[in-house]
């Protein structure tokens, strides 16, 4: 069997984070995760940028818009969505896991989804770098993957 996968290689070309601003403390957690595996798989602090938007719902149109643009290997987009007391968490969730799918078909690099949606800010901190790991830091695991595996189908 001819497997075809992508591994973790050091990606080459510059990689974009777009981050949240809403629940902050948690996104931030989030962002440095991704940069430290980043730097840890040997890209240079100096090729990352990270893009702040105000909330999830719009991460998806700015990752869009940079992935178009062909300037980044790849595009992380991390954020945080809490359930409130109203349907509001459906429309924001909903809207940012569509809009990065979308991103991610439309655009010619990895673009990834590194958005928490949870019920509570407890089952954030876990995924934030505390008891379940950190999305962040998963994230950028499965970009570094992704740019290798889109080298290999497009090679
Ligand atoms: N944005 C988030 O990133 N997380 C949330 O939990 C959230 N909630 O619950 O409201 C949230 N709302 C803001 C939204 O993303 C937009 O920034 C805002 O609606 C302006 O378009």
């Amino acid at each position: 069997m001819h497997v075809i996968e992508g591994a973790f290689a050091t990606p080459r070309g510059r990689i974009a984070i777009v981050a949240s601003r809403f629940n902050g403390h948690i996104v931030d957690a989030l962002v440095e995760g991704a940069r430290d595996v980043l730097v840890r798989h040997g890209v240079s602090d100096e090729a990352i940028d990270l893009v702040r938007v105000p909330g999830a719902f719009e991460l998806a149109p700015v990752a869009e818009k940079l992935a178009s643009r062909g300037s980044h290997a790849a595009v992380i987009a991390l954020g945080c969505v809490i359930r409130g007391a109203t349907t509001h968490f459906e429309h924001v969730a909903g809207a940012a896991a569509a809009g990065i799918a979308a991103a991610a078909r439309a655009a010619g690099c990895p673009v990834i989804f590194g958005v928490l949606t949870t019920e509570n800010i407890e089952q954030a901190i876990e995924r934030a770098g505390t008891k379940h790991g950190n999305r962040g830091a998963d994230a950028a695991l499965a970009a570094i993957e992704m740019i290798d595996l889109y080298a290999k189908l497009h090679a």
